[in-house]
């Protein structure tokens, strides 16, 4: 933005003054290329605004910082700088794809965050850098992993261009064994950490030839994207970001104290060593919530439980993570207002998906892919939709409603979620939750009143299937043991379902208790059945009570939880840290030398032993 004329802090105080005279009684709409050729001379080059009133406006306040600088002035000019054209978004494990991949294991909301995160972004950056006057098309490349054996979805491609976004693509990189093959198949987020360093290293290489230079800024996700964005950030001195969707430490009970007994299966020694590594590492972290930074008075946030842990035998943390260090900021997702809407919205509704959402609700029992049937199809359907994991707790929901005789008599069940068939699932805990729905639908005799569809939907289906459950004026249940934020929770609330969500997680900060839905305590299942019909019985004699619940949970997502107000908060978030970890960085490295030798004498010897 300068040229070599401007070789001081005082020579650029005197140009901008200067310039600020030059363009007083110019036409404020006037084109930055209008004025170039009086700007230049002064030392001015593109990027200070499209018209006159931006470039003004740029101008005056990076006068405004060298008189009197204060925190919210830097705020609002460093959010106007170009300084973000490229962006690499770090999601390794999972079957990461645009069709036929959600409700796999391991593959739900962060898929869907991304795909809808990076179109925001984009759109935002194009925007900023159209506001400045650079006709330059940003960049955002979402970086996971080649299986080539996809089961039907798109992993096996390198590339793969976004839908709904202009520059955004996806590049697919495999991970490989110690000896250098290709892991063909897909494998659990739990067993992810030996490959993760040679997987830095290959995708290092190939994002620098694929962005011709190096990212602007690497986001990182969930607990293995995150420590190889740290890797990438170290190697490319570029600003890193973090978002952890869930971390597992506080999901699993005692994980820390118990890690030996669950080390075969889980491997938090290496997951919660990585977490430790990227959570320090990272410049900024982006929350969904504020008790997943330091939870709540009852409760310890997701963060919080780094602070201070045992692993008996391996370590002992005194002072993993500071919570209250400014890198943490709260920035909620959105729901993709395309998909879901409101079930009032009529002129949009996909009435060409009615006929076949109906037969899978209320069609005859014996699909491929279901089980049981509505026996009574006119009873309002409870729904719940989640990846079959055990903490998803759809199993719970299933038993509460088959001990509810009051709820079983007011309404039905309808569960989307895991694979009807045992045998075609490749995941331990969604192959036992599996088992269990059969078990608990047999010795409940369940056949007649819940609908379980085993099946993934396309998600234009299911965002008119949540609407055509609202048609029906049924309510949306999300059972879990614990939710990290709860994507389904807002696409049910915006869709106007009345919601009953968990209340471990964001949900207890989403909802507002009986006025934008309600909080259930999944430790207490005939509790929760007993509010849910206490709800209908109340419906019953006052039906704008269900009214007023959905309306109250769509206006809820309309103030709060939108993808426009995600992407401008965290483009200048972007540019704000970047700018800090520019003038800080002497700082940081003692921290960053501490955290290397943690990788190297920690992690490394513990992934490398589970490649054994
Ligand atoms: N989803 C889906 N089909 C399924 C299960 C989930 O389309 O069978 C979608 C759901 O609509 C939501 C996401 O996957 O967009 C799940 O996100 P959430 O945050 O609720 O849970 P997660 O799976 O990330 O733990
Ligand atoms: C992972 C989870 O478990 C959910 O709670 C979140 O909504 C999702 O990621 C998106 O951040």
């Amino acid at each position: 933005m300068l040229n070599q004329k401007v070789g001081s802090v005082a020579a650029l105080r005197k140009a901008l003054r200067r310039a600020d005279d030059l363009m007083e009684g110019a036409d404020q709409t006037a084109t930055w290329e209008s004025v170039a050729d009086r700007m230049r001379p002064l030392g001015f080059e593109p990027g200070w605004g499209k018209n006159v009133a931006r470039i003004r406006q740029t101008m005056s306040l990076l006068s405004d910082l060298l008189e009197a600088p204060e925190p919210a002035a830097l705020e609002r000019f460093l959010g106007l700088i170009p300084m973000i054209f490229s962006i690499a978004v770090i999601t390794p494990h999972g079957f990461f794809g645009q069709e036929n991949v959600l409700g796999r294991p391991d593959t739900g909301g962060q898929v869907v965050y991304i795909l809808d995160q990076v179109r925001a972004l984009e759109a935002q950056m194009r925007n900023r850098l159209a506001e400045q006057g650079l006709a330059i098309e940003p960049s955002i490349v979402v970086v996971t992993r080649l299986i080539p054996e996809a089961e039907g979805t798109t992993c096996d491609q390198r590339l793969e261009a976004v839908k709904g976004a202009r520059s955004t693509t996806i590049l697919r990189v495999p991970f490989r064994t110690a000896a250098g093959e290709v892991v063909p198949h897909w494998i659990s987020r739990f067993e992810v950490w030996p490959y993760l360093e040679r997987f830095a290293d290959d995708v290092r290489r190939e994002l620098t030839e694929l962005l011709d230079g190096r990212p602007d800024l690497i986001i990182g996700n969930y607990s293995d994207g995150s420590l190889v964005a740290s890797l990438l950030a170290r190697e490319m001195k570029v600003t890193q970001c973090n978002i952890a969707h869930a971390l597992e430490k506080t999901k699993y009970l005692y994980s820390g104290l118990y890690w030996r007994d669950n080390e075969e299966r889980y491997h938090f020694s290496c997951q919660f060593t990585a977490d430790l590594i990227a959570m320090n590492y990272a410049d900024f972290i982006v929350t969904s919530t504020y008790q997943e930074i330091a939870g709540r008075a009852d409760s310890v946030g997701q963060y919080e439980s780094y602070q201070s842990f045992t692993m008996p035998g391996l370590y002992r943390v005194v002072n993993g993570v500071d919570v209250f260090d400014p890198k943490f900021n709260i920035v909620s997702p959105g729901a993709d207002p395309t998909i879901y809407f409101s079930f009032r919205q009529k002129k949009r509704r996909l009435r060409r998906f009615h006929p076949e959402i109906d037969d899978l609700l209320f069609g005859p029992a014996g699909r491929p892919d279901t089980r049981g049937g509505l026996a009574d199809p006119h009873k309002p359907p409870l729904f719940t939709m989640a990846r079959f994991d055990r903490i998803k707790n759809v199993t719970g929901l299933v038993r509460w409603y088959a001990e509810s005789p009051t709820l079983r008599e007011r309404c039905n069940l309808v569960v989307v979620g895991g694979k009807t068939d045992p045998a075609r699932s490749g995941d331990q805990e969604e192959a036992e939750q599996i088992g269990l729905m059969h078990r608990l639908m047999d010795e409940y005799g369940l056949d007649g009143s819940v609908r379980w569809l085993g099946m993934h939907l396309e998600k234009r289906f299911a965002g008119e299937l949540y609407r055509r459950i609202a048609d029906r004026r049924g309510a949306f249940v999300q059972p879990a043991l614990f939710e990290a934020f709860g994507l389904t929770v807002i696409e049910a609330m915006v869709t106007g379902l009345p919601t009953f969500a968990t209340c471990y997680g964001g949900p207890l900060e989403i909802i507002e208790n009986g006025v934008s839905g309600y909080h259930l305590n999944p430790n207490f299942g005939d509790q929760a059945a007993a509010m849910i019909a206490f709800f209908y019985d109340r419906v019953a004699a006052d039906p704008a009570l269900w009214d007023r619940l959905s309306a109250g949970g769509e206006a809820r997502v309309a103030a709060r939880y939108t993808w426009e107000r995600y992407a401008e908060r965290l483009m200048t978030l972007a540019r704000v840290y970047g700018f800090w970890k520019f003038v800080t960085n002497l700082e940081r490295d003692e921290t960053r030398r501490y955290l290397e030798a943690l990788f190297t004498l920690q992690y490394r010897p513990l992934a490398a032993a589970m490649e054994k």
